[in-house]
């Protein structure tokens, strides 16, 4: 029951409720009162993390004021919203980015060095929200800070785990997992809303009915009731009020106890269900671009579309518009086929509850969804066994099984007599067991459906989904390429650059019209522009050498070329390939006299990235890339020239050091396996250089900076089918360089060769799948011409400016643009000041 006040309230409201000022001395103010009474603690009591607690709280009271307002203002102008569906939000830190995006860096910086601390030391203090894999979980991150600053109306629905990615460490060169309970303090950034709760089912059993009109219905009945809480998780946008929700669920029992059980004595069964219902939002699983078809994670996806969906339904079933205004109101965007399971839950809602026909809800549905895929990898394609969803879930099983035979049905009708086409484009994969094919659902069952570069969305027109080409045509499939929030990754990530550039352009326009940046190009021979650029350069490289020695206990020299591979470690990326290299470079230089090598590049090799706990190949990749940094680093006669390091637990913070510090960064996946990558963005939106083959946005980034500001190479992704098939049925023999390099492993260079044998294997035997040796001559010779480029300094500049530039169309903005106004069809909300809620 909501009270009706009376007008003398609302006017205090009024007079009480006006912003809280966001001058030194309010901020002051409140962080005082939060460490006194939030933190209940005194003058003589406060560390630096209390220091964060009580700064973090004070913007979280201005965050709140402003995501009240727009929530207002959105309910009331009651426009279309986009919901993003993603089962990962790879946030990082939020106090910083609040603060900037807030427009208060600078009046609390001050405020708080006056009350005795730092706020480099405050903004230290923040661990990571680490709910996600890699690209995937922090492209939606990058997304919802976009849609916020552009003033959409948008709401992003996840999960809550308790665990996040876990927390990498080495120990003898090889990953080790640590569970990361980031919990473990209050969030400041996530308001919990226990008033907001929602009931899933699971099993149970179906029953026909016929209702009072004679109609055939179905009702899901018994089986386990468990309940989603709610928790808010607000995301300021930059230089804007509008401030957008992520929701995230988090699941507990519905009954606390079984009593029975209890006063039976059965005191650990009485718990189990409470175990049990907890269990599934306890933790994020660690793989990226791979399918792990466990139950646990099937009831993730499902609690979490059925939680996201009654939200979505309820807040429209308040406007009492008619059923057919809901797609004019409601987008879903899935990401991946994670929430497919969303197409399914709201046929059943429409057909079960709301007592709709069939088609009228069918035609609904697919309205509603648009579908964005992330990878072509066959191996992170999603498919569920068709007995494990009728048990979790027997209705929704039988609305597939229909979807499927009014899909197919059309398609008979359409092209008749193919029976190939139908088993091809069937939802159901007729194996023992059966497997529903999450893809095909939720393509059939989406108006929409796009990849995340060029090349991407081509490739999976003529590879994964082209039987449905010959269905649909080609104009249900599109492409919207990724893009990046240029306020985390270079205003915050890169702070000296960002200056740089807004005194340059003299405005800080450009960070929300990326465009802007070229306007660069004119100052590209301005000296006193070149070399502020190059300090800030430098500046960034001693940051991150401070940081090595302190992660690693490895000394680097900040003048030496800085080559990085950061990403999730996978054998279609290549790290393989890039430790290969290394190698070869460091027997190079064995071989080099003392002049020799006084010509040569100084290398700083950088890796870094965390391999799914169950992926032993990846795993073996980290312990090679150690065994050779201990060698490496320990040989006193290469002079310095070469050095390597592992850094552990990369993460988004991690990211926010390495990518402004880089002089050229690796993006060297196998030609058409990478779907877009978003990292190779940040390095060059940050001066750094890429060194990449044909693949993902790698291509868009060249077609923008230009060839001269790029290194490419290796074979292209129409050449991968052949050269594999060759591999496989004409023993190609390994390039003769890469031999070498599998010879010196082999020979025991870096330890016990035995470790390493199934590491090779990988590239002998007719295997290779992802072409390292294919690609091993060009690699190393592009390696060569970016040593060449590196000596001459000028030049290097010269292409470092300009690859910053030119990187306009990278933004997320420029995504976000695409996808509201090409998919969505949503427009932009200013929020309303001057509402106090
Ligand atoms: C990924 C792709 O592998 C990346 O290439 C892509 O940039 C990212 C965001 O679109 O999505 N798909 C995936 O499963 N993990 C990813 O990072």
């Amino acid at each position: 029951e909501i009270a009706k006040l009376p007008k003398e309230t609302l006017a205090l409201w009024e007079k009480y409720g006006a912003d809280e000022s966001d001058d030194k001395e309010s901020f002051q103010k409140s962080f005082i009162r939060h460490v006194t009474t939030t933190l209940a603690r005194s003058i003589y009591n406060i560390d630096n993390f209390s220091a964060y607690q009580a700064t973090a709280h004070s913007v979280r009271d201005r965050l709140i004021k402003r995501w009240n307002e727009t929530q207002q203002t959105h309910t009331e102008v009651d426009s279309k919203r986009v919901y993003y569906l993603s089962l990962e939000f790879l946030l990082g830190r939020s106090l910083d980015n609040a603060l900037l995006n807030l427009g208060l860096k600078d009046n609390y910086g001050g405020g708080i060095k006056e009350l005795g601390f730092t706020m480099e030391d405050v903004l230290e203090q923040e661990v990571d929200a680490a709910l996600g894999n890699g690209g995937l979980g922090r492209l939606a991150a990058c997304y919802m800070d976009s849609l916020a600053t552009m003033d959409y109306p948008a709401w992003g629905y996840g999960l809550r785990y308790t665990y996040g990615i876990f927390q990498q460490r080495l120990k003898d060169g090889y990953q080790i997992e640590f569970p990361d309970y980031w919990l473990n303090f209050d969030n400041p950034w996530e308001l919990p809303r226990l008033d907001v709760v929602v009931d899933v089912q699971f099993c149970g059993s179906v029953n026909r009915y016929t209702d009072e009109e004679g109609h055939e219905r179905y009702a899901w009945e018994g089986g386990d009731t468990l309940q989603a809480i709610a928790y808010d998780v607000p995301i300021p946008g930059y230089g804007t009020k509008n401030c957008i929700n992520i929701r995230l669920w988090s699941s507990k029992p519905k009954r606390q106890f079984d009593l029975t059980r209890f006063n039976e004595g059965q005191y650990e069964q009485a718990v189990y269900e409470q175990m049990q219902a907890e269990n599934i939002t306890a933790v994020l699983y660690p793989n990226d671009n791979h399918m792990v078809g466990k139950e646990l994670r099937l009831k993730q996806q499902y609690f979490w579309v059925a939680a996201s969906l009654f939200d979505i339904v309820r807040r429209f079933k308040k406007s009492e518009k008619p059923w057919s205004n809901f797609p004019l109101q409601v987008i879903m965007d899935k990401i991946h086929t994670h929430p497919t399971l969303a197409i399914v839950e709201l046929q059943r809602i429409l057909v079960d509850l709301e007592g709709i026909g069939w088609d009228e809800a069918w035609a609904i549905v697919t309205q509603t969804f648009a579908f964005t895929n992330h990878t072509i990898l066959p191996e992170a394609m999603e498919r569920w066994p068709v007995p494990m969803i009728q048990y979790l879930l027997p209705r929704h099983m039988q609305i597939i099984f229909d979807i499927n035979l009014f899909f197919l049905q059309k398609v008979e009708k359409a092209i008749p007599n193919n029976r190939d086409l139908l088993a091809k484009l069937s939802i159901i994969e007729e194996s023992t067991p059966q497997f529903v094919r999450m893809a095909h659902l939720a393509i059939v069952g989406s108006h929409r459906v796009n990849g995340v570069a060029a090349l991407h969305s081509e490739l999976i027109k003529q590879t994964i989904f082209k039987d449905f080409i010959q269905f649909y045509g080609e104009s249900k499939f599109e492409n919207k390429t990724n893009g990046i929030t240029p306020r985390r990754w270079l205003h915050q990530a890169n702070p000296k650059l960002s200056e740089l550039i807004t005194e340059t352009l003299g405005s800080k326009n450009w960070l929300k019209n990326l465009d802007l940046l070229k306007g660069l190009k004119s100052h590209v021979n301005n000296k006193d522009f070149r070399k502020r650029w190059v300090a800030a350069k430098l500046s960034n490289k001693v940051r991150l050498a401070d940081y090595i020695q302190k992660a690693t206990g490895v000394t680097v020299n900040s003048n030496a070329l800085f080559d990085v591979q950061v990403k999730r470690i996978h054998e279609y990326k290549r790290q393989f390939m890039n430790i290969l290299g290394v190698i070869h470079r460091y027997n190079t230089l064995k071989k080099m006299t003392s002049e020799e090598r006084a010509c040569v590049v100084h290398r700083v090799v950088i890796f870094g990235g965390k391999a799914a706990p169950g992926y032993y190949i990846a795993k073996l990749v980290i312990k090679l890339i150690n065994s050779v940094a201990e060698v490496v680093n320990n040989d006193n006669s290469i002079e310095d020239s070469l050095k390597v390091v592992f850094i552990p637990d990369y993460n988004v913070s991690v990211a926010e050091i390495i990518i402004p510090a880089s002089d050229i960064s690796q993006h060297i996946s196998t030609a058409g396996t990478e779907a877009s990558g978003t990292s190779n963005m940040k390095f060059v939106l940050n001066g750094g250089l890429i060194l990449g083959t044909v693949d993902g946005a790698n291509i868009e980034i060249c077609e923008e900076i230009g060839d001269d500001n790029i290194f490419m190479f290796g074979n292209l992704a129409h050449q991968v089918d052949d050269l594999r098939h060759a591999h496989r049925y004409r023993s190609v023999p390994v390039d003769p360089s890469l031999q070498a390099v599998i010879n010196d492993i082999e020979s025991g260079q870096f330890g016990d060769s035995r470790i390493f044998a199934p590491l090779i294997n990988t590239l002998t035997h007719g295997k290779d799948y992802y072409l390292i040796s294919d690609d091993f001559q060009s690699y190393l010779d592009t390696q060569k011409l970016v040593d060449e480029s590196y000596k001459d300094q000028e030049g290097w500049t010269t292409k470092s400016i300009m690859c910053s530039a030119h990187m306009g169309k990278f933004s997320s903005d420029r995504a976000i643009q695409e996808y509201a106004d090409q998919i969505w069809e949503i427009k932009p909300v200013p929020v309303m000041t001057k509402k106090h809620i």
